[in-house]
């Protein structure tokens, strides 16, 4: 590309050069200058002059071709009978006809700078449109607004992924991206590590992973990982795992274990990472960051940076954009594809979490899908125009149906509930949305922020908003600290019970 903006000798210039022009052509200058006195000559009805010229004309081509190392290409013949009337009629059709073989073609650059030959023109024209084709893309719009069947229709789709203090999880968000069957090469990854501390490693670990993924090695070197982590004692922080229900750790046994789908270890179309903090500060574990305190100021610098990222990784030929958290630990490959299906501007999943047998194995973990009730409303009216409501909260009664509380493990995983807040663990969303204005409020909006605002506001501009209470998504079970005390009375019992005591 340099050659393009050279102002060397032999350079050639832009279309937009304002250079004075020079005005002798670089080369066959004289070639050319015959060429337009046998023309004026060709005029004159003299066809012993004509013949004359002609074979000069020969004489002079043939010297030029001589000389020159360049391709014409393919010579042009002109068969047309008008080519060779009025004036050309008592000449020998056959004698002229042979002269109109190749032609040499000079094209003088914006400004007069150059003279362009034919080898230049080509040269000329693969830059320009290099220049062009990187600089200027035409894209109609129409053509990726997103359908129920992005596989059919070829259609792209962006998946964003927010990251803070999340190396732990690497392995699992990368073993469920690797999972995903809608197409690979129609998928673009854009990741943002924001706010992480300093023990943590998640951008260069999701850097190596990245790689690894994308030169197709990350499956069997995770397999290797986990080889010898096996091999080595299990910390006590999967304590809480004796636990869990059987049938739950046997299913992500179950799902993590191969055989694959074909297209498992297929690298993805791009893969983005971003870097950038928002000054997140409090605590990324589950007790702080739960703490209700906490949420609006947590919730609104989500917004920020989730916006950051779609501004920054949302191209043109997206038709979707598919929001994923790190954390989840069991998810339908066919997610993308299946949340599409139901032919909704944005669909969410319903989203839960295992927990120990003793605090009854389950629970709706994703409270903020839901439609609009009432009380809420009424609540909304009674607070502050910043004020956040959060759900799941004492301090919040909205008495909204929530969808995680709806769901019914046996019910049709394509049932609908239409809704008007959604929660961020898995969000599929026309890539119109976000072009048309649509984002995560960083700012109370209708009293809410970040996800629940981003549901109401896509709602507000008149787009449709569903959830699927029967297609579960598992969020990883973080032990709460109350939780953790829980499991320590519990060994504690076992211990002694073990010992022989009461
Ligand atoms: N960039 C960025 N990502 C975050 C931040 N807080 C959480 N995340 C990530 O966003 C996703 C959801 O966050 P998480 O804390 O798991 O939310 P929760 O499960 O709803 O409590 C995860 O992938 C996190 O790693 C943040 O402040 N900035
Ligand atoms: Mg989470």
């Amino acid at each position: 590309m340099a050659i393009l903006f050279g102002k060397k000798k032999g350079h050639l210039e832009l279309p937009i050069s304002k250079n004075k022009p020079k005005l002798s052509p670089k080369r066959k200058g004289d070639g050319m200058l015959n060429r337009i006195k046998s023309r004026q000559l060709l005029r004159s009805n003299s066809s012993v002059v004509i013949i004359l010229l002609l074979l000069a004309g020969v004489f002079v081509i043939r010297r030029l071709f001589r000389d020159s190392d360049i391709s014409y290409g393919s010579p042009m013949v002109l068969e047309e009978s008008e080519y060779y009337d009025y004036d050309f009629l008592k000449t020998d059709r056959e004698a002229l006809a042979k002269y109109d073989l190749g032609s040499e073609h000079y094209l003088i650059s914006n400004g007069g700078l150059d003279v362009l030959t034919p080898a230049d023109k080509d040269l000329y024209n693969k830059e320009i449109n290099m220049l062009y084709g990187s600089t200027v893309q035409k894209y109609n719009l129409e053509a990726f607004r997103g359908s129920p069947n992005g596989v059919k229709n070829r259609e792209h789709v962006l998946l964003l992924v927010p990251l803070r203090n999340a190396e732990r999880v690497l392995p699992l968000m990368f073993k469920n991206l690797m999972n995903l069957t809608y197409p690979h090469e129609l998928i673009d990854l854009a990741f943002l590590v924001s706010d992480s501390t300093e023990d943590d490693n998640t951008l260069t670990a999701l850097i190596d992973y990245s790689q690894e993924m994308q030169s197709g090695s990350l499956s069997e070197q995770l397999a290797e990982t986990e080889n010898k982590a096996d091999s080595e004692m299990k910390g006590t922080r999967d304590l809480f795992l004796k636990y869990m229900r059987p049938s739950y750790l046997e299913m992500v046994k179950n799902a993590y274990s191969p055989p694959f789908h074909d297209n498992y270890d297929k690298p993805f179309r791009s893969v983005q990472i971003f870097q950038k903090d928002f000054g997140q500060a409090i605590g990324q574990g589950f007790s702080d960051r739960h703490a209700v305190k906490n949420q609006g100021i947590r919730r609104k610098l989500m917004g920020r940076a989730r916006n950051w990222l779609t501004a920054n990784a949302l191209k043109p030929y997206h038709s979707w954009v598919y929001w994923r958290d790190a954390d989840v630990e069991l998810c339908p490959g066919s997610v993308i594809q299946d949340l599409m299906a139901i032919d909704y501007d944005v669909a969410v999943p319903n989203v839960w979490r295992p927990l120990p047998e003793f605090l009854d194995g389950e629970q709706a973990y994703d409270l903020n899908s839901w439609p609009e009730s009432p009380d809420a409303l009424r609540l909304a009216s009674s607070l502050d125009e910043d004020d956040v409501i959060v759900e799941g909260y004492a301090e919040y009664a909205t008495y909204r149906i929530h969808l995680g509380y709806i769901r019914d493990p046996d019910g049709n995983p394509k049932d609908i509930l239409e809704l008007d807040g959604v929660g961020g663990v898995s969000i599929l969303a026309k890539a119109q949305l976000f072009r048309n204005g649509v984002h995560f409020p960083a700012f109370t909006f209708e009293n809410h922020a970040e996800t629940e605002a981003f549901g109401k506001m896509a709602k507000k501009m008149g787009y449709r908003v569903a959830g699927l209470p029967n297609y579960t998504l598992w969020h990883i079970y973080e032990p709460s600290d109350d939780d953790l005390k829980l499991i320590a009375e519990k060994e504690r019992g076992s211990k002694r019970t073990a010992d022989g005591g009461p």
